[in-house]
């Protein structure tokens, strides 16, 4: 097969004169030498070498084999973000004055970026009610207060959880929450991929992606939808590099020309890449946001049209496929290319590379699942595997490419409101010596729901910012102050500490982060591989830091004596491991990996034939139906004054920010200069009589945001993209209702004078 690629230039291109022609590229070297060579730059050094997981994303890099090693073995494999991440974590101690000088409300002023460069937590501290500073207290004190707080009925209390933490720490707080009868158990990955963990489940019995490292290097064509993995996971452009040079193809398909996924610069390879940049796309489908489902119904109707399906494997190993064959049949064009905004020619383009190649792997992340219909996105994109095999061999196969560096841990360590896995359930009730509550838990959106309407006493936070990640700022401040108590555990402040704020009681401690740890711990990659993280020493001198495992041990021990664990035991965290590797299915070798140090890939995950864990051993296919997709108009959002142009925004991450952790101000990449910027194609701007760097209002059904800066780019027109979390303000929360999820990737809003 030859590399070309089939366009010269993504259709809709046009991006300001401050993009840079490739993403990744020299910037990314001037970070790490700016970084390494400063005064933090030995224990940078020190870090980066330490035998610990990458605290940033979930395509795992570190632990026993050494900082710079994935699990293939292959070295350069640690990335700036890596960097980016841990020289947030060796920042000095908030000075205590500034908690004893500004108040709770001084401190609401501070942006995303101001509080996290405060520092690192280092002492347990409580804001009571009608106080105003937040001050330091005991841990006798802490325990006192949470113990009481927990003696609610299970209903009512509740906890959230975000995926940097271990895998022990998330089975002790699953355990310790399903002890009390409860299972609200809201984490980060209702926001994110829960609509890849439902339709998975539907439709091959597992709840992860179904390729390994290993396969994904023996595979010829990749597509890779709603993912910027150029900024969001960069060693998967490796992977996209390598693949380009033996010949194969990567199809992107994403509403927003993403620089870096037209062409990379990869310090892993300094000479042919870093520099001139390589290319990644072969092919780039600019869809209207939400649109994926019409799009790859056409790639359907495509391949069954050339007869490149492959009806044998469907006869053998699927059920459904033969209404999802005569659906996509009698899709007619007209509705499918009006839906998706891509032309046939485009389409069927997509359907001869994917249909010709040997392997193909499917990837996708936020642009696919945070939609209002991101459940039947994922089974869109499945269901186009299962019709060219696509799955059950190497080189092949479904990919999520999952948020943080742990979140695929706690859904596996069944830190979840969906059904378990029967293994792991059944586990759990031997355990517990009774069924599980039948009640179903409440999820984020819920968990802000239901303390909305004052039905919830107790939250505990195992890190995150549940305030800043959801959508409608003003509901979910207002919520979490109708909550009693609130703790929180962090390693450093975040907006969500000042203005999630409980009722009575709002405590924040600090805890070690992965590289800090007494013990060791694990964590799971996206590609189902388990790390071990070994102990290691804070730089902070005289705080008064803990250890999560620790503290979720003690408050369980106070709450629930030596029922069913004896929770002081499982403190040393090996214990803990002993306790999943009895309980979560697939993760037997945990039980011995203090003695072997053996990391491994969990059992039954990658699917290397056609036999899947659904009750018919066959995988199934869903139909999806088309979203009709229309946008308010303009006098819905201002009725006295309607004028300038309704889009749908995208909200998600710019080049410089971890979730709601800011750390830049500007994303070079798009050329947008500050966070205050709204991103769209120059010709909506025209029709608005709009000009670029004009300041503008942009209106949403929840409140809006003013003086923000036009930036025209390379995205399609109809569409435009803004920074979360300050973006989050302007609407309100339109929910998946399967998985939960809101739709941060279809925001409508009004962009006026
Ligand atoms: N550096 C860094 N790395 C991270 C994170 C971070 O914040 N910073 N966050 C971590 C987490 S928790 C997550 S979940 C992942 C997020 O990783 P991504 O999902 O890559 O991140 P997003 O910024 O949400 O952007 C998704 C992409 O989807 C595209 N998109 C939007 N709407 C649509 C659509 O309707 N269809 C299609 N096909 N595409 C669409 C957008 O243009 C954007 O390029 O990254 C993880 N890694
Ligand atoms: N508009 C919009 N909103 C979104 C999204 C979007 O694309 N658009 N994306 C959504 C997605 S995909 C996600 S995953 C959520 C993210 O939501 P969250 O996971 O809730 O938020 P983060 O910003 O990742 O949380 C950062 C905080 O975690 C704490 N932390 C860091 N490391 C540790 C640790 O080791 N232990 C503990 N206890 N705490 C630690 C630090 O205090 C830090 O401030 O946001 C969601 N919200
Ligand atoms: S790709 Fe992800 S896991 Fe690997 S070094 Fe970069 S941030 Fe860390
Ligand atoms: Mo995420």
């Amino acid at each position: 097969m030859d590399s070309q690629n089939l366009q010269p230039v993504p259709p809709f291109h046009d991006k300001n004169e401050e993009t840079p022609a490739i993403g990744g590229g020299l910037p990314v070297i001037e970070y790490w030498a700016e970084h390494t060579l400063s005064p933090e730059g030995a224990k940078l050094w020190e870090t980066l070498l330490h035998k610990s997981a990458c605290l940033s994303c979930s395509w795992g890099t570190g632990g026993q084999k050494g900082g710079f090693t994935n699990e293939t073995g292959e070295k350069l494999q640690r990335c700036m973000k890596s960097v980016e991440a841990i020289s947030a974590e060796i920042k000095p101690a908030v000075p205590a004055e500034v908690f004893q000088q500004r108040s709770v409300q001084a401190l609401q002023q501070l942006t995303s970026l101001e509080a996290d460069r405060l520092g690192r937590l280092s002492f347990p501290m409580i804001l009571r009610a009608g106080t105003s500073h937040y001050e330091r207290i005991s841990w006798q004190e802490v325990y006192e207060i949470a113990e009481k707080a927990f003696r609610k009925s299970p209903d009512r209390v509740a906890s959230y959880s975000s995926g940097r933490s271990s895998n022990e720490a998330a089975f002790l707080l699953q355990l310790m929450m399903r002890s009390l009868g409860s299972n609200n158990l809201a984490d980060c990955s209702d926001l994110c991929h829960a609509p890849s963990t439902f339709a998975l489940k539907q439709m091959f019995g597992t709840n992860t992606s179904v390729v390994s490292l290993e396969s994904l290097k023996q595979s010829d064509c990749v597509v890779l939808a709603g993912a910027n993995s150029a900024y969001n996971h960069p060693r998967l452009m490796n992977e996209l590099i390598k693949l380009r040079d033996r010949g194969g193809k990567v199809i992107v398909i994403n509403p927003m020309m993403e620089i870096g996924l037209v062409k990379f610069g990869s310090p892993a390879f300094p000479v042919k890449s870093l520099i001139p940049g390589s290319d990644i796309s072969s092919l780039y489908l600019q869809p209207i946001p939400g649109s994926d489902v019409a799009l790859f119904v056409g790639i359907q109707k495509s391949l069954i049209d050339r007869g490149l399906i492959k009806t044998e494997f469907l006869t053998a190993h699927t059920e459904g496929w033969e209404a999802v064959v005569e659906e996509a049949r009698s899709t007619s064009w007209d509705t499918i290319t009006s839906t998706c905004g891509v032309s046939q020619p485009e389409i069927e383009a997509a359907a001869t590379i994917i249909g010709n190649a040997k392997g193909v792997v499917f990837g996708w992340a936020m642009g696919i699942t945070q939609h209002e219909n991101g459940v039947d996105n994922v089974f869109s994109l499945c269901n186009t595997a299962l019709i060219t095999g696509n799955i059950g061999r190497e080189g092949a196969g479904v990919m999520p490419v999952r948020g943080h560096s742990n979140v695929q841990g706690f859904g596996s360590m069944g830190v979840t409101t969906q059904t378990l896995k029967k293994g792991l359930q059944d586990a759990l009730e031997r355990l517990l010596g009774h069924p599980l509550s039948e009640v179903k838990g409440y999820d984020t959106r819920d968990l802000i729901e239901a303390a909305d309407q004052d039905k919830v006493d107790t939250l505990i936070c195992l890190g995150g910012n549940l305030y800043g990640a959801n959508p409608d700022s003003t509901q979910a401040k207002r919520s979490l102050s109708k909550i009693d108590t609130i703790i929180y555990l962090a390693t450093k402040p975040n907006i969500g500490h000042f203005h999630g704020l409980a009722k009575q009681t709002t405590i924040v401690l600090p805890v070690r982060n992965r590289f800090e740890n007494p013990y060791k711990t694990t964590t799971e990659s996206g590609n189902n591989f388990v790390r071990l993280s070994d102990e290691g020493e804070t730089h902070l001198k005289d705080a008064d830091l803990i250890a999560e495992v620790e503290f979720l041990t003690e408050l369980a021990h106070r709450i629930h004596g030596e029922y069913p664990v004896d929770w002081r035991k499982l403190r040393d965290p090996k214990f803990v491991r002993k306790l999943i590797s009895e309980t979560v299915p697939g993760y037997e070798k945990l039980g011995t990996i203090d003695e072997t140090k053996e990391e491994f890939t969990i059992a039954g995950r990658i699917l290397t034939e056609p036999k899947f864990s659904t009750p018919s051993g066959k995988a199934s296919l869903v139909t999806t139906p088309l979203p009709t997709l229309t946008l308010p108009d303009a006098q819905s959002f201002n009725k006295s004054n309607p004028k300038g142009i309704v889009v749908a925004i995208m909200t998600g991450r710019s080049y410089s920010q971890h979730n709601t952790v800011v750390y830049k101000i500007d994303d070079k990449y798009r050329g947008m200069p500050h966070r205050n910027c709204i991103l769209m194609n120059r010709s909506d701007a025209e029709i608005a009589d709009l000009s670029e760097h004009q300041r503008v209002t942009v209106q949403g059904d929840a409140g809006k945001l003013e003086q923000v800066e036009v930036i025209y780019g390379a995205v399609r027109p109809g569409a435009a993209v803004m920074f979360y979390p300050e973006v989050n303000v302007i609407f309100k929360a339109n929910v998946e209702t399967r998985s939960g999820t809101p739709s941060f990737k279809r925001v409508p809003a009004l962009v006026h004078a």
